[in-house]
């Protein structure tokens, strides 16, 4: 954990610029910098309590990160998964995480992008975040690393899904049970979404 950059590090190394105040969509929360990291890499290597998998409604395994995390955790993982009966969309189900160091992952499916339905497309994937972090603090975790849910396979656009994602977990951390997270991660693979990341936490965690 101690490895993972927080927000209020990047600002620190000039990775994360400050913002003009008109730019923000929420006020500056000086503690909350502390409780935000950025990592990009490979979701299955954090030793946390808990990482997000973007799975689908079978909860039976796939590819992207869905496929790296079953493969990383092992044959136990899809025995307990088939138990649970699966899971709508925008909704999350725990599970133990077998041979991967995060001791427990939260399943979470996404929703399949749609421009014609984008409202409840985002309704959908703000509930995936909202769910996720729910589950986490009625299991009593203290940290919970998101994937970019849904804009993979799924094809939700980078930028709204980042933005969604960063609202909600803002949001969240600002809510009483909230206070009880330590450390929400946010995890990208390519560069590109390392690049949207960095350009739009500024707005939703502002420097103050
Ligand atoms: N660590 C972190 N991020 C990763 C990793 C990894 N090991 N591997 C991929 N990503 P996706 P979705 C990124 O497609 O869009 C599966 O088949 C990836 O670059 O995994 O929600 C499920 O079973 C992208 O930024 O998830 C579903 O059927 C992000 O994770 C479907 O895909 C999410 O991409 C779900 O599609």
């Amino acid at each position: 954990l101690k490895d993972l950059k927080t927000v209020a590090q990047l600002y620190k190394f000039a990775v994360l610029k400050k913002l003009a105040a008109d730019k923000l969509r929420h006020l500056p929360r000086p503690d909350l910098l502390e409780r935000v990291a950025l990592f990009q890499g490979d979701i299955t290597t954090l030793k946390i309590d808990s990482i997000v998998n973007a799975a689908n409604r079978s909860l039976l395994g796939g590819g992207g990160v869905d496929g790296a995390i079953h493969s990383a955790a092992g044959p136990k993982l899809l025995e307990e998964c088939r138990g649970l009966n699966g899971c709508l969309t925008g909704e999350s189900k725990i599970t133990r995480g077998y041979n991967l160091p995060a001791r427990y992952i939260i399943h979470t499916v996404g929703p399949v992008f749609s421009s014609k339905y984008a409202d409840e497309k985002a309704e959908q994937l703000e509930s995936c975040y909202k769910t996720s972090l729910d589950l986490a603090v009625e299991n009593g975790l203290e940290h919970i690393a998101f994937p970019s849910i849904s804009t993979g396979i799924y094809s939700y656009p980078i930028v709204d899904a980042t933005r969604i994602a960063l609202n909600t977990v803002r949001t969240f951390l600002e809510s009483e049970v909230g206070n009880k997270l330590d450390r929400v991660i946010f995890v990208v693979w390519s560069d590109k979404d390392l690049e949207v990341y960095e350009s739009l936490i500024p707005e939703y965690f502002p420097l103050g």
